[in-house]
């Protein structure tokens, strides 16, 4: 297997795979700009940065006819110190909330949202300590109810921003606090009023906006947009929209008030993502997020997943607003406060995600890395690996390996060695350190001239004396014989 996440950038002695500094940006970039030096050969440099000096279009980006779209303008309220406290496993203490709210404003969030000071004692002495941190990018919001009490208290924490809440979907008006779309709009401009006059920011979000009634979300929107706010949120409180929906709901928003729309989504059917790209497309300007999505039931929108959506849209935008390479820290330092791993497929830090394994795919990495890339490792300070003591194995990939171990092979030598390697694995995945064995035997063996291309049986003795793990792995009597080298 490949190392964790964690040990990615150790040395590869230890690995079954090669690390491959291929530098070059995956994604074609409108400045045609490479990133870093490559240490390929002229010949396997990407070729798609080069346009005659002309600026190329970002393929993956928004087309001209998304007027409304803001995927290249857009802010993050960072939420894992408010939704994701609602993670099951989640407790932190003031030193975690710190070193928390620290690492997100180095990356650069535009927002932090804290646990309303109302919901404990410790939680109003949290917000107002990190509030007295002189974070120095990003701003502090409280979450909190659409309540005179709760907006009080609030303001006294020294936050920049308030963050409302009331649910207005039948549901939560029958079941949750029980008022009418009268009342809410009442108290919401009553709460909207009072926490304006303090001189700070206000947002009114409307909770389960999917399941509530559009006249009313429309009504109550336009109320306190008139009234003056800097946002109105939507939320998708139980994960039940889709990217479709997200689009209609916000674009016709967007055409009834001219403040900021904020948007929330939950995770529970695999939506998050989409549903905040939607929702950029359609003309939201802040996308609440998590680092690893963690909050109420399976969460929210992940910091990683939008930002690598993003990077997508518009590689620039993203690089020019955040320290990207803080993601595995911010990452890895939410997960051992919570107790959890860093999933395997994460976006962007998953162990697996810049490995490539197949022969076909290894080879294309290696002469462009956008064939099967379309986001850049060493943006994220990540490196990007081929997999190669594998059945599924090629030349290529084993070829790369060569050069870094600096032995001089003709391709027709590595394509020998190669033959060994896939038989090999066709038993049992080879190690990082098997690989080079078996290649630096093979090299040697050629060079002195004791062994010519062809003799797979020589070959196996001199890895049986050489390698005495290798017999172990030799197939069995009977097993086939390996296929040709693959690509
Ligand atoms: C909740 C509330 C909330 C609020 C979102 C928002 C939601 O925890 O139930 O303020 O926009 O998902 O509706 O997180
Ligand atoms: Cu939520």
């Amino acid at each position: 297997m490949c190392p964790p996440a964690d040990e990615q950038l150790a040395p590869p002695s230890k690995e079954d795979c090669v690390p491959i500094d291929t530098s070059a940006p995956a994604i074609p970039t409108s400045t045609g700009q490479q990133n870093g030096e490559s240490h390929l050969p002229a010949a396997a440099q990407p070729q798609h940065h080069s346009n005659g000096g002309q600026n190329k279009k970002n393929p993956y980006g928004p087309r001209y006819s998304d007027f409304l779209s803001n995927t290249s303008n857009w802010k993050i309220i960072e939420s894992t110190l408010r939704e994701g406290e609602q993670f099951a496993n989640a407790f932190f203490t003031l030193e975690t909330k710190i070193k928390i709210a620290k690492a997100l404003d180095a990356f650069g969030v535009e927002y932090i949202e804290l646990t309303s000071p109302a919901a404990s004692p410790e939680s109003f002495n949290d917000c107002k300590t990190i509030c007295s941190l002189g974070l120095k990018k990003s701003k502090i919001l409280t979450h909190i109810r659409c309540h005179m009490d709760d907006a009080r208290l609030a303001v006294e924490t020294g936050v920049d921003g308030v963050d409302v809440v009331i649910g207005t979907s039948s549901f939560l008006r029958e079941h949750s606090h029980g008022k009418d779309m009268t009342w809410i709009t009442k108290q919401a401009i009553e709460v909207i009023e009072f926490v304006k006059s303090k001189g700070i920011e206000i947002r009114f979000s409307s909770e389960d906006s999917f399941r509530s009634e559009l006249v009313d979300l429309l009504s109550i929107y336009r109320t306190v947009d008139k009234v003056g706010l800097n946002r109105v949120g939507v939320a998708d409180t139980v994960g039940c929209a889709d990217p479709r929906q997200v689009y209609d709901l916000v674009r016709t928003l967007r055409g009834v008030v001219s403040c900021d729309i904020e948007c929330h989504f939950h995770n529970d059917t695999g939506c998050a993502i989409a549903n905040a790209y939607a929702a950029l497309e359609a003309g939201a300007t802040h996308i609440d997020t998590s680092v690893l999505g963690i909050g109420e039931r399976n969460g929210i929108t992940p910091l990683g997943g939008l930002i690598a959506r993003m990077m997508v849209a518009d590689p620039e935008y993203v690089k020019s607003k955040y320290n990207l390479h803080m993601l595995r820290e911010i990452e890895n330092l939410v997960a051992d406060a919570v107790e959890i791993s860093v999933p395997f497929n994460n976006y962007i830090t998953g162990f697996c995600a810049f490995t490539h394994k197949a022969g076909i795919h290894a080879k294309a990495i290696l002469a462009n890395p956008a064939t099967y890339e379309i986001l850049n490792p060493h943006d994220f300070g990540m490196s990007r690996y081929v997999s190669i003591g594998h059945r599924l194995t090629g030349w290529n990939a084993v070829k790369s390996r060569v050069e870094q171990l600096n032995l001089d092979m003709t391709d027709e030598q590595v394509k020998d060695a190669t033959a060994k390697i896939k038989e090999l694995a066709d038993v049992k995945t080879q190690s990082m350190e098997d690989v080079d064995s078996i290649l630096r035997i093979y090299h040697t063996a050629i060079t002195s001239g004791e062994l010519q291309v062809g003799q797979q049986k020589k070959l196996q003795t001199l890895l049986d004396k050489h390698m005495p793990t290798s017999r172990e792995q030799s197939p069995a009597p009977g097993k086939r014989e390996p296929v040709a080298n693959g690509n």
